[in-house]
């Protein structure tokens, strides 16, 4: 296969205006007739036209009507000596039925599906696929009536009708010109749940979600959440919905999250359907940032799209920043809003921060690749979404969407570059550091890896100054061994060792590679609080005591700090303790920070949501990223053994936090509300945890009861989780019953299947079970929610099952990514991501491990995607 460069870029030769698509969907066999208007780019030369296409069988081939000469080369329809402007008419069918990869149109559980981003359409019919080419588009589908009544496709419905022989028809005509990868058709069974809302300016807008009949009673919160979208994004940014229908519809095939193809949205069910007897609180936060994060694509995305993959950050980036703030502005206290920025921070650091170390680290803007589908990625993502806050915390809020304004106002219609987008925030603020910086801002989008922010603090007492020294650095990354410094916004404030303020938040900008900054006027020796908020995505390093870090963690004004503290004494407790001999017996917590979590735990003046993030330890990947070598077992038996302590120190706290918290009154998913169902949730699996230790039986019995009288999902499952994770044996009876009760809810079976592959190893017991699941008539590899419940629960995210010292868990991943492979390349080259961190596992892990990687990279006839994955690993 073959890797395509960014700085190969040319523009397309030909541009496509008008896209006219009848479909005969068929299962088996779908016919597609696609009528395009064709033109030469003036720019270009007398180049051949050269249209992609993936697995179409092609049947006719007419240039202005008339049959035509026309070549295969590789996956490409070409076409040579053709006028200047012309019709194209292109004839081809399909197989929906079989499309196993699930890209392009498939059929799920009766029903048609597209998904076309980001090459997807050409598995529909030949076509220039790529984002730059944006058409106008009409579609007309036929199908049987009786099985496919519903007929959806982007923008208006124009036409309606019934045909001979029982089918019927529908003519869909989307009123925006758009790039292939946001057309999207669906054609089935379903229903709607629907909602008429004015806009702003008065414009009626009709707002459809639609599933299947038995589903209904689980569409409330997307509605809704999808109305506070529309809401907010007026509010926030000026920006209106655009269409007279919005859409849209659940499916349960799905290798995303969801699609936000232009007026019909297609979502995986996991982020649509919730009630409180189905859906944990975590589901309906999700499902509330994804409609969100959907639906702000409507402007950043669809309206204003991107000029090639490279560029895909320009509109995930700042969508998912979109979505990040939306879910924050949501919070009526400015506790929640920190809470929703830690669990953010947390996904970036555990996830994104070991891909920018690894094999697979790429800049935000890649330079190359070789399968698109690899780079949907949490540094596209995640980190992308920090350099777009970033930028915001350099030109302010205001700046920000004055920024926006001009972004649009410029670019609107257009497939645009990350440095359009930089620019036009920049331009709106003239006077701004990042418009003095730009060129070196933008090195965030060229250069892979975390930097490293090295800090240090001096203070002359007799002239009250305090002097903050920072050094920057930035590791080496594949194909990038030297990296220029970074612009990075450091917000810092200034705590006395009595915990009182001396200094509220200022924004230092460290662009050298060593820079020093004095504050005057300083009263005493403080402890600095740097990097508030996270203000920028590098590692700080700064030589704390322990005692500076409990101040920090008892009277920071920073609450994401106050838990950055916990976090460093939490990281420093297992760091010592992978350090010290094994079983040399020294207590693996320090009774200053058991006495810390204890006042926290106690507090009556923090949130519950609160207490819990502080409570919860560094996670294992976290802890391993920080080591030169890792043993996972030593990882993994460090941190049990330091939440068992927890458990049992605090034994009287949780008891009483359990007690506090375990009343929510009548369901709400609100932040208040489920920040107090994980306090308890968290308190029961402690409670559980420190019987298992103590032989109690009170506590696993009281779980038991409560996992029956639940009156919630997150409650029940809380429960259920703390039997299982606690290894009690009355998980087994807790398991069954949940089974039955929900035995016809798929996303609670993914639940009841991620959870066993997921719990603590106890004697290698987890991957005989998980081979056991994979028999269970309910488990299913084709369906990606359920080979994610069951393979990746257990190789990518219960590290101390999955390494095993007789390499058996490396060897069950290598014949899932293989398995995998050859039914959905996608999900399969996404598991082959479960090794990326090999090189940094001591050995027997590291060897097993490579060989493991070099058994899959040996297959014939991977996918490219995998190959990729599996290819960058090994070099
Ligand atoms: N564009 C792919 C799915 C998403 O990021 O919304
Ligand atoms: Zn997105």
């Amino acid at each position: 296969p073959v890797a395509i460069h960014r700085e190969d870029y040319a523009p397309p030769a030909y541009w496509i205006d008008t896209v006219d698509l009848t479909f005969d969907l068929d299962p088996a066999k779908t016919r597609v007739l696609n009528r395009m208007r064709i033109r030469r780019n003036a720019d270009a030369s007398n180049q051949p036209l050269r249209l992609h296409g993936d697995e179409l069988n092609l049947a006719r081939v007419l240039v202005d009507g008339q049959g035509a000469s026309f070549r295969i080369e590789g996956d490409q329809l070409v076409l040579e000596n053709l006028p200047d402007a012309f019709e194209l008419e292109v004839f081809t069918t399909c197989q929906p039925a079989k499309n196993t990869k699930l890209m392009g149109l498939f059929v799920s559980q009766d029903t048609f599906f597209t998904q076309c981003e980001a090459e997807g359409f050409r598995r529909i019919t030949y076509f220039l696929d790529r984002p730059d080419v944006m058409a106008s588009y009409s579609v007309l589908m036929r199908a049987s009536k009786d099985q496919y009544p519903v007929l959806l496709s982007n923008g208006n419905l124009v036409e309606e009708g019934d045909l001979a022989d029982g089918r019927h028809f529908a003519k869909w005509v989307d009123p925006f010109k758009k790039p292939s990868y946001l057309f999207a058709l669906v054609a089935g069974k379903l229903v709607a749940r629907e909602q008429r809302v004015k806009g702003r300016s008065g414009r009626d807008h009709l707002l459809q979600v639609y599933v299947r009949a038995g589903d209904l009673d689980k569409t409330e919160h997307a509605m809704n959440s999808l109305i506070r979208s529309i809401v907010w994004d007026e509010a926030r940014f000026g920006l209106s919905l655009d269409l007279d229908r919005f859409m849209i519809v659940a499916t349960s095939d799905f290798n995303m999250g969801a699609m936000e193809n232009k007026g019909l949205n297609i979502f995986n069910t996991k982020y649509v359907l919730a009630n409180q007897a189905t859906a944990t609180d975590a589901d309906y936060a999700n499902i509330e940032s994804v409609v969100g994060h959907e639906y702000f694509h409507n402007w950043t995305g669809d309206r204003v799209t991107c000029r090639d993959w490279f560029q895909l950050s320009l509109k995930e980036g700042l969508t998912v920043f979109r979505d990040q703030e939306f879910s924050q502005d949501l919070c009526a206290e400015a506790s929640a809003r920190a809470v929703k920025r830690i669990e953010d921070v947390r996904v970036l650091r555990s996830v994104q921060f070991p891909e920018d170390a690894g094999p697979m680290a790429h800049p935000v803007r890649p330079d190359s690749y070789i399968e698109i589908s690899n780079f949907y990625t949490v540094t596209i993502y995640e980190k992308g979404a920090e350099v777009v806050r970033m930028m915001q915390t350099l030109v302010g809020r205001e700046g920000f969407a004055a920024g926006m304004k001009l972004y649009f106002e410029r670019h609107d219609g257009q497939a645009v570059t990350c440095d359009d987008f930089a620019q036009a925030i920049a331009d709106a603020n003239p006077h701004s550091d990042l418009t003095r910086l730009l060129p070196q801002f933008k090195r965030w989008y060229s250069q892979a890896g975390t930097p490293r922010l090295k800090a240090r603090g001096t203070y002359d007492a007799a002239e009250r100054v305090y002097t903050l020294h920072f050094d920057q650095s930035c590791p080496p990354t594949p194909g990038q061994s030297n990296k220029d410094p970074f612009v990075i916004p450091v917000n810092v404030g200034l705590i006395g060792a009595s915990g009182r303020e001396l200094l509220a938040t200022q924004t230092l900008v460290v662009t050298q590679a060593g820079e020093t900054f004095d504050f005057a006027g300083v009263d005493e020796e403080p402890v600095p609080s740097i990097l508030r908020g996270f203000s920028a995505p590098v590692v700080l390093e700064f030589d704390y005591s322990d005692e500076q870090l409990l101040t920090l963690l008892a009277h920071d004004t920073d609450p994401f700090n106050r838990w950055e503290a916990a976090q460093r004494l939490g990281l420093r407790a297992a760091m010592a303790a992978i350090d010290a001999a094994p079983g040399a017996g020294a207590p693996v917590l320090s009774n200053d920070f058991i006495e810390a979590m204890r006042r926290v735990l106690t507090d009556t003046s923090l949130d519950a949501a609160f207490k819990e993030l502080v409570l919860t330890l560094p996670s294992e990947t976290y802890i391993a990223e920080q080591l030169e070598t890792v043993d996972p077992q030593r990882v993994h038996a460090v941190r049990e053994a330091m939440r068992a302590r927890l458990a049992t120190a605090l034994h009287a706290e949780w008891q009483q936090a359990f007690e506090d918290n375990r009343d929510t009154g009548a369901y709400s998913p609100d932040p208040r509300s489920a920040g107090r169902r994980a306090l308890a949730g968290m308190a029961l699996v402690s409670l559980c945890l420190a019987a298992r230790e103590s032989g109690d039986t009170v506590w696993p019995g009281k779980t038991l009861q409560r996992f029956k009288d639940a009156g919630n999902m997150t409650d029940r499952f809380n429960a259920l989780h703390a039997l299982v994770s606690s290894g009690h044996a009355l998980a087994a009876q807790a398991l069954a019953s949940f089974h039955a009760m929900f035995k016809d809810e798929a996303l609670v079976i993914d639940k009841w299947f991620a959870l066993q592959a997921g719990a603590p190893d106890r004697g290698g017991d987890v991957l005989p079970l998980v081979r056991q699941l994979m028999k269970h008539p309910d488990f299913s590899i084709k369906n990606p929610n359920r080979a994610r419940s069951v393979i990746f629960s257990y190789c990518s995210a219960n590290p101390g099952a999955f390494h095993r010292p007789d390499a058996a868990g490396y060897v069950f991943w290598s014949d899932r990514v293989i398995e995998l492979d050859a039914i959905n390349p996608q999900v399969a080259a996404r598991l082959a991501r479960g090794l990326d961190r090999w090189s940094k596992l001591v050995e027997p892990y590291r060897g097993a491990a490579r060989e493991a990687i070099a058994r899959i990279a040996a297959r014939p006839d991977l996918s490219k995607d995998t190959l990729e994955v599996v290819t960058r690993a090994l070099q």
